[in-house]
């Protein structure tokens, strides 16, 4: 019967960690949080597996001679991450005797493709597969229960039967499994990072998030959220200095959708000692409903960061968004009426948009008041009805570079066109007159974002611009779909 001695997690970074001063000031770029889902999965395997590590080329090196050596190697990924991870999925098949099991939701949604880079993918959500996975490879038993796919030796992809949602989602995951992460700490860019509830009722038709966890929503039991919360801020507070950034993200996708449990977990936290800030992901409904505002500011939320995607009624029907702007506009206001500052999360790149798109959402930001903004091209992963109707527009499928760069033929600007789009939003909102006013006016926490965006915003738009290099002459789609080929970009880097 193989002994699994020891167990091995890696997650890619699309831009491995490199040591650097600007990791203190600028988020993503060598720098980002480690996987809460991989140091979740790594939490459940160490309670069979003692010797379990996980490390995150989001905050470390890879010490190779601490993997080769595994029983068990698996990697996470998301889409920008899945070149890295299906190098380092090779990288570990051609030095050492490890089983290599891909997942998250990149290899889920694109499981075809992942399944040709590791020995088994294990499919969605896999709390509980993790552990029938390790007890049939103690047992020398085929893996052959639901949620997994694999290559057979004639190289086609087979895939066992689809598998139910784990029921258990209350584990808390234990950070210092995490290589260096406690040594990291003292980075103000890193967020202690919670998530409470999984799954979404809507389905917007670029979003992979709700074919990956379904729109069933599962809330964890309330006093284990609080008790995360606890040991999450506790592990971030061991660091030499006191941290300036006291600020965590809630990372749910739509923890309001619940609305009774979403109450019972705002007074658990209002109820408890907690005394700390708090963000979260949220739809404008949530701006109609006074008594959740209120438990909010009276839990310590400074902010809701929210999904509004695009400012034309046309786009949001276009893409099945069920909202209006007037709906999202008099939600912004009673949020910001409550205490409570709203962040905008947009895409740029719908069919429906024209050159002048990113002057008019920079004015949107400001003239609404919004605290800051994060701003995506539109994104295409494989499982997502706007995969399924844009296939022949994208301009190349080099997953690393779906971070938000421009990736397909608009219809109406040309790929360059919207590149400019998204840097002049950029660089409009985040301008040094607007750092300059944040630095007098602002107080706290507000000031301490705005400088930090300022610095991230301003490096997205170097990379923007840089790769915008690459789009030149590169044509608009068209109001008529035609097909448009793919081109090649620069081969990828080494591993190592
Ligand atoms: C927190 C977060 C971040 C954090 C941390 C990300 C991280 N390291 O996990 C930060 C801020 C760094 C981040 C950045 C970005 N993010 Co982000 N982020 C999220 C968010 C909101 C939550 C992630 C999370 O913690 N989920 C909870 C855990 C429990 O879930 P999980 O990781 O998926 O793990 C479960 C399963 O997937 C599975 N699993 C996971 N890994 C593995 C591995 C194996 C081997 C197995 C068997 C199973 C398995 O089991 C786990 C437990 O059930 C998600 C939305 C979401 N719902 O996932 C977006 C999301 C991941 N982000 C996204 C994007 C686009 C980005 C950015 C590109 C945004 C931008 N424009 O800059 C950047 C990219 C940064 C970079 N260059 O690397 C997209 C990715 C889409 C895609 N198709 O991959 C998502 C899905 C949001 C969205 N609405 O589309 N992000
Ligand atoms: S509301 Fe948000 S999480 Fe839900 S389907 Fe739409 S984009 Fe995805």
């Amino acid at each position: 019967m193989p002994e699994i001695r020891k167990v091995r997690f890696l997650e890619p970074g699309n831009r491995p960690y490199r040591p650097a001063l600007r990791n203190h000031f600028t988020y993503d770029r060598y720098l980002r949080n480690p996987s809460l889902g991989l140091t979740l999965l790594a939490t459940i395997v160490k309670r069979r597996v003692p010797d379990t590590l996980f490390y995150s080329e989001s905050i470390a090196k890879i010490r190779w001679d601490d993997v080769l050596d595994a029983d068990i190697v698996f990697i996470g990924m998301f889409t920008f991450a899945a070149p890295r991870g299906y190098e380092l999925a090779r990288y570990v098949k051609e030095h050492s005797d490890a089983t290599v099991v891909l997942g998250g939701l990149h290899a889920s949604l694109n499981y075809e493709e992942a399944a040709r880079q590791g020995d088994y993918v294990l499919l969605g959500e896999a709390d509980d597969s993790i552990v029938d996975f390790l007890e049939a490879y103690e047992h020398d038993r085929p893996i052959d229960f639901s949620g997994v796919a694999r290559q057979t030796p004639d190289g086609t992809v087979i895939k066992t039967a689809e598998r139910a949602a784990p029921t258990e989602i209350d584990t808390i995951p234990d950070h210092s499994l995490v290589y260096r992460f406690a040594d990291m700490v003292g980075h103000n860019t890193l967020w202690p990072q919670v998530i409470a509830s999984r799954g979404c009722p809507f389905r917007c038709d670029y979003c992979a998030v709700v074919r990956h966890w379904g729109q069933k929503m599962r809330g964890r039991d309330p006093q284990n959220i609080v008790e995360d919360i606890r040991q999450t801020i506790a592990f971030f507070d061991q660091g030499r200095l006191p941290r300036l950034n006291r600020a965590m993200w809630i990372v749910d996708d739509n923890i309001f959708a619940l609305r009774p449990w979403s109450k019972q977990v705002l007074q658990a936290i209002i109820d408890s000692d907690i005394d700390y800030r708090f963000t979260a992901q949220a739809r404008f409904e949530v701006g109609f409903d006074d008594e959740i505002l209120e438990l909010l500011k009276k839990a310590g939320f400074f902010e809701l960061a929210l999904g509004i995607e695009f400012l034309e009624n046309e786009s949001f029907d276009a893409y099945n968004k069920t909202c209006t702007s007037e709906e999202v506009i008099k939600s912004i206001r009673n949020i910001q009426a409550h205490g409570i500052n709203v962040r905008g999360l947009f895409i740029l790149g719908a069919d429906t948009h024209t050159p002048g798109v990113g002057e008019r959402l920079a004015r949107f930001v400001i003239d609404n008041g919004l605290r800051g903004m994060l701003v995506q091209s539109m994104y295409f992963v494989p499982g997502t009805p706007v995969w399924k109707t844009h296939q022949d527009r994208l301009i190349h499928t080099d997953w690393s570079k779906y971070t938000g760069h421009v990736v397909h033929h608009p219809t109406l600007m040309t790929p360059s066109e919207l590149n400019r789009e998204l840097v002049h939003v950029s660089r409009r909102v985040y301008s040094y007159r607007r750092l300059l006013q944040s630095l007098i006016f602002d107080r706290g926490l507000n000031r301490l974002l705005f400088l930090g965006e300022f610095f991230w915003q301003r490096s997205v738009a170097a990379d923007r611009e840089r790769e915008g290099r690459k789009l030149a002459g590169l044509p608009a789609a068209g109001p008529k779909p035609r097909h448009l080929p793919l081109i090649t970009l620069d081969p990828p880097t080494d591993p190592g």
